[in-house]
């Protein structure tokens, strides 16, 4: 493996982009298969997860390929492990809302954590197609047109300065501890919440404030997963001068043992990450 193999990762995650961005026009029909965390599947995640198998696997430096949308890790010799969600969001593709696809680079078998991510990134599906990725502790957005990209934002830093929320969830299923902490934020910031992650982190990332899809009631667990999503978008928001949390400790931190664990996720600018951590009994 070179220091050349997360770059790749990333080019070819660019280059697919535009066919990925293209299948949410076309292939918006329901599949009959849930993916393994039971959710259901429009044909746009299968089309996309087989795409990015192909590609990602045939890097030199990638030698393991896990998705949310695949039930096992598929190894094909040696090198990192890429962990891919394909289209996260692909609910909001019947509502012509964003969706995005997120990848996370382990040099480490999967499941690990997130202490052995190399590098992570996200492609957006906005009204333009951006793709933001942190690799050596600099984060860059870049706008992708063709599959190519050109950088607009280099060493993107989370602000400091008030910014938005968004809390997934219900609120009669949010534990007591994190709706006071709602109650708090709702009186400080703007409600910015999309139902797809990576639209709602990259408006934190572009106007401070914090994401969480936080621990609730009938789900402990939360409903977000460690591999595929929170560690990569910890490892971004942390490389941006942010911060993440379980609601304990830095998401980065949470042992892995299942490709396919949840973990409660709450990123955003350090200040309001601290006072969520505080608040949690
Ligand atoms: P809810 C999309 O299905 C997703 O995995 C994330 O992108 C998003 O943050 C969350 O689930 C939305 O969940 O319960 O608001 O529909």
């Amino acid at each position: 493996m070179s220091d050349r193999t997360v770059e790749e990762v990333f080019e070819v995650i660019a280059a697919a982009a535009p066919e990925i961005r293209a299948a949410l026009v076309e292939r918006v029909g329901f599949e009959s298969e849930e993916n393994p965390s039971g959710e259901q599947q429009i044909a746009a995640d299968v089309h996309a997860d087989r795409l990015l198998e192909e590609r990602l696997l045939t890097i030199d430096g990638v030698g393991h390929y896990a998705s949310e949308e695949r039930d096992h890790v598929i190894s094909d010799g040696e090198g990192y492990s890429v962990a891919v969600d394909p289209v996260d969001g692909s609910s909001n593709v019947e509502s012509n809302n964003a969706a995005g696809t997120i990848v996370g680079v382990y040099d480490a078998e999967l499941p690990a954590s997130g202490e052995h991510l190399l590098g992570a990134a996200y492609v957006l599906y906005g009204p333009r197609t951006t793709m933001v990725t942190a690799h050596e502790g600099t984060v860059t957005e870049s706008v992708v047109e063709n599959g190519d990209r050109t950088t607009v934002r280099d060493d993107v830093r989370i602000p400091e300065d008030d910014g938005v929320y968004g809390f997934g969830g219900r609120v009669p299923d949010w534990p007591a501890d994190f709706e006071a902490f709602a109650r708090e934020i709702e009186q400080e910031l703007k409600l910015r919440y999309s139902g797809a992650m990576i639209g709602d982190v990259n408006q934190v990332l572009t106007y401070g404030g914090i994401f969480a899809y936080p621990a609730l009631r009938s789900a402990p667990e939360s409903k977000l997963r460690l591999l595929y999503e929170g560690n990569p978008i910890g490892y971004i928001v942390e490389s941006a001068n942010g911060r993440s949390s379980d609601g304990d400790r830095s998401i980065l931190s949470v042992p892995a043992d299942d490709i396919h664990q949840r973990v409660p996720v709450h990123v955003g600018t350090t200040e309001y990450v601290d006072r969520l951590e505080a608040a949690l009994d």
